[in-house]
């Protein structure tokens, strides 16, 4: 494939979904038009699995249905756009991939890594992210600013101790991989963490002028 792959991540209220439309628009000034989607979601059926997956339900789900309805969305995802797109040479640009299923499902959860890199290996083969910016901040500033914004889904009303666990397991996984991952410390204002995504914006841009 001769596109690239980048992929954001990190805790609820991080600030992911604003950093990328400001990280997008670095790119697109300097002629590179990225593709933008969103996980789970990014198709119209990988869309409908995100409205169950969201949703407050009168039955609760099981940790694995919740599992197996990501990998679902991710593989119609990957074969419908992410592929393609890639395929054509785009810079696709993701709103959380599956770093979110480890962090979600293995951290928050706790369905062990083993679990998830069989789904990973099937639904992915050998695809993974050229680079993946986490967006680190304390679990209390995160939940405030979700709580701020819009009623809460299905997980943002989990209890903290959650959140904790998909913090450090996004920042274990960050540091077990410093070429792909770059962490950014997403407790400042706009204007600070924006600063910290220059050097990536360079970086994609660099590669993609190559
Ligand atoms: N999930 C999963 O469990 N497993 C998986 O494999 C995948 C996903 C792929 C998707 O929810 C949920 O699915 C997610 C994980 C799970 N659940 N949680 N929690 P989503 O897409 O609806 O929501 P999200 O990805 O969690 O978005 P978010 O965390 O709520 O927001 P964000 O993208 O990180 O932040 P934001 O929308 O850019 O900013 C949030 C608010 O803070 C907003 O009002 C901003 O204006 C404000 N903000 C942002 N940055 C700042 C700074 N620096 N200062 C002050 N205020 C700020």
């Amino acid at each position: 494939m001769s596109g690239m792959f980048i992929t954001f991540e990190g805790p609820e209220g991080a600030g992911k979904s604003t950093n990328l439309q400001l990280f997008a628009a670095a790119l697109r000034e300097a002629d590179c038009d990225p593709l933008l989607t969103r996980e789970p979601g990014g198709t119209p059926i990988a869309e409908r699995i995100r409205e169950v997956l969201l949703s407050h339900h009168e039955e609760p789900m099981s940790s694995d249905a919740e599992l197996l309805l990501m990998f679902a969305a991710r593989a119609q995802h990957l074969e419908q756009l992410i592929k393609p797109a890639l395929a054509q040479g785009q810079v696709v640009i993701s709103d959380r991939f599956t770093d979110a299923t480890y962090a979600y499902q293995g951290g928050g959860r706790g369905i062990s890594s083993q679990r998830i890199g069989v789904l990973e290996d099937w639904v992915q083969g050998s695809l993974r992210p050229d680079l993946t910016l986490v967006f680190d901040v304390p679990v209390e500033v995160g939940m405030q600013r979700a709580r701020a914004r819009s009623e809460l889904d299905r997980f943002e009303v989990e209890q903290s101790a959650f959140f904790e666990a998909v913090r450090n397991s996004y920042l274990q996984r960050a540091a077990a991989d410093p070429q792909r991952y770059h962490v950014i410390d997403a407790s400042g204002s706009l204007e600070q963490v924006a600063a910290q995504m220059q050097p990536m914006v360079a970086r994609v841009l660099e590669r993609w002028h190559a």
